[in-house]
C-alpha cells in the first residue's frame, strides 16, 4: 500500500501468544502477569490491560457460560441453524463461517472465459463535506436493473482513494466475480467511496495526526447521510441491515468497525481486515489517536450477523491493534470471527484474504445449499432481521 512507501516503518511483532492457565484462557485471553488495574468488569470476570492485550485479573464469582463470544480460531464448526423465530434466524450464522487463511491464486486471477464487470465512477453531492465527491461502483456480473441487490461498502486504507482498491493486485473485481461464478458469493453491488470526508473548513494535508484522522472519523456522516441515500435513489438496492455490509482494509477496517458497531441497525455484516489503530485511545508508533469508543463500549446494539476480523502475523504497520480489537470484542462478549494470516505483512496477501473470506460469507450465502444459484434477487437475501 502507499502507506508503506511514504513511511519508514518499524517492524514489530504481533502478540499472538498463549499464556499460563487461569479463568481467562477459556476465553482465549492470557492471564495478567502483573497488573491489578481493572480495565473492564463483565460477567466473566475482571480484566486488565498488559502490553495492549486484555488479560484476566479474577473470575466473576457467579459465571454463567454463554453460547458465544469465543470468536477466535479458524472456521467455526458447522452448526446447523434451523430457522425458528425471526429474531433467532441469524443466531448461528457466524458458526457456519469456514475461514481459509489464504485466498487461492485461482480465485485472484482473471480467467479467460469469464466476463468481469467494469467498475465506474460516479459523483454525488455530500451535505457532510459540502462538496461533490467521487466513488466507484461495481455492479454484479449479469446486472439486471429489475432485480434488487445487497450492497457492500468497501473502504480503502489511509493516504489512498476510491481507486486504490481497484488496483488489480487487490483482487476486488476478480475475487468477487470468480466467487460469484462459482456460486460462492452472492451477487451484490460493491461501492468504493473516498473515505477522507472532512467537515467544511477542517481539511488538512495528508499526515499522521489526529487532525487528519478527523476527516476519516467524519466519514460515518458522509456514508449514512449522503452515500447510502444516493445509492437507494439511483440503484436497485435491497435495503435493511441483512442486505448491507461494510468492510475494509486498515484505515478502512478501523472505520468499518467504528461505523458497523455505531450503526448496527444499518449494517448486518462488518469486516475489518488488518484494522488500524484509533478505535480506542492510544499512541502507536506514529501518533496519538483520540479513540472512538471506550474499550468496554465496543458493543453493537443489534447483534451483527457476521463480524470478521483478520490480520497478518507480520503486520509491521498496525502491529497488534487488530488483535486488541479481537480481545476487546471477546471481553465485551461480542461474537465475531477472528483469524490471522501466517507470515502476511500489511500487504496484498492480507487484503486478498480478508476480502475473500468476507465476500464468501456475507448476505446469507452460508444458509444456501451448495451450488444453488445465488443470483435471484428479490429475495437474494432473507427479509428477517436479527433482533
Ligand atoms: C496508524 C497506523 C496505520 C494510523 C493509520 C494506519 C490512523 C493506517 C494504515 C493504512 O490504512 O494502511 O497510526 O492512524
Amino acid at each position: 500500500m502507499k502507506f508503506n512507501t511514504i513511511l519508514t516503518l518499524v517492524a514489530a511483532t504481533i502478540a499472538c501468544k498463549v499464556s499460563a492457565e487461569c479463568f481467562a484462557t477459556q476465553f482465549g485471553q492470557p492471564c495478567c502477569s502483573k497488573t491489578t488495574d481493572v480495565l473492564i468488569t463483565n460477567e466473566r470476570g475482571t480484566w486488565g490491560l498488559e502490553k495492549g492485550v486484555i488479560c484476566g485479573i479474577a473470575p466473576a464469582s457467579t459465571f454463567e457460560k454463554r453460547g458465544n463470544g469465543k470468536g477466535n480460531g479458524k472456521g467455526n464448526g458447522n452448526g446447523h441453524n434451523k430457522n425458528k423465530h425471526k429474531n433467532e434466524y441469524w443466531a448461528g450464522y457466524m458458526d457456519k463461517v469456514q475461514v481459509e487463511e489464504f485466498c487461492p491464486a485461482s480465485i485472484i486471477e482473471r480467467k479467460e472465459n469469464i466476463t468481469y464487470p467494469e467498475p465506474f465512477k460516479v459523483h454525488y453531492y455530500s451535505t457532510t463535506t459540502q462538496s461533490e465527491r467521487p466513488m466507484n461502483i461495481i455492479l454484479p456480473p449479469n446486472y439486471n436493473p429489475k432485480k434488487k441487490y445487497p450492497v457492500f461498502y468497501y473502504l480503502h486504507g489511509i493516504f489512498c482513494d476510491e481507486d486504490t482498491m481497484l488496483e488489480e493486485q487487490n483482487g476486488t473485481v476478480s475475487i468477487y466475480t470468480n466467487l460469484v461464478n462459482e456460486n460462492r458469493a452472492k451477487e451484490m453491488i460493491i461501492v468504493i467511496p473516498y473515505q477522507y470526508a472532512p467537515a467544511p473548513g477542517t481539511e488538512v494535508p495528508p499526515n499522521l495526526d489526529q487532525s487528519y484522522y478527523d476527516g476519516y472519523d467524519n466519514f460515518i456522516n458522509d456514508l449514512i447521510n449522503d452515500i447510502m441515500p444516493y445509492m437507494a435513489q439511483h440503484y436497485p438496492i435491497a435495503t435493511g441491515r441483512q442486505n448491507t455490509a461494510i468492510g475494509g482494509f486498515s484505515m478502512g477496517g478501523r472505520n468499518s468497525l467504528y461505523i458497523g458497531y455505531t450503526r448496527s441497525d444499518l449494517f448486518g455484516y462488518v469486516g475489518a481486515f488488518s484494522p488500524a489503530p484509533g478505535i480506542f485511545e492510544t499512541t502507536d508508533q506514529f501518533s496519538w489517536h483520540k479513540g472512538l469508543f471506550q474499550p468496554d463500549k465496543l458493543v453493537a446494539k443489534k447483534k451483527p450477523i457476521l463480524t470478521m476480523l483478520s490480520c497478518g502475523t507480520n503486520d509491521s504497520v498496525v502491529v497488534d491493534y487488530p488483535e486488541q480489537y479481537h480481545n476487546a470484542l471477546v471481553a465485551n462478549n461480542q461474537k465475531h470471527v477472528w483469524y490471522t494470516i501466517d507470515g502476511a505483512d500489511h500487504d496484498t496477501t492480507a487484503i486478498n484474504s480478508g476480502y475473500y473470506n468476507f465476500l464468501s460469507s456475507i448476505f446469507n450465502i452460508l444458509n444456501e445449499k451448495p451450488h444453488e444459484s445465488s443470483s435471484d434477487s428479490e429475495d437474494s437475501s432473507s427479509s428477517s432481521d436479527s433482533e
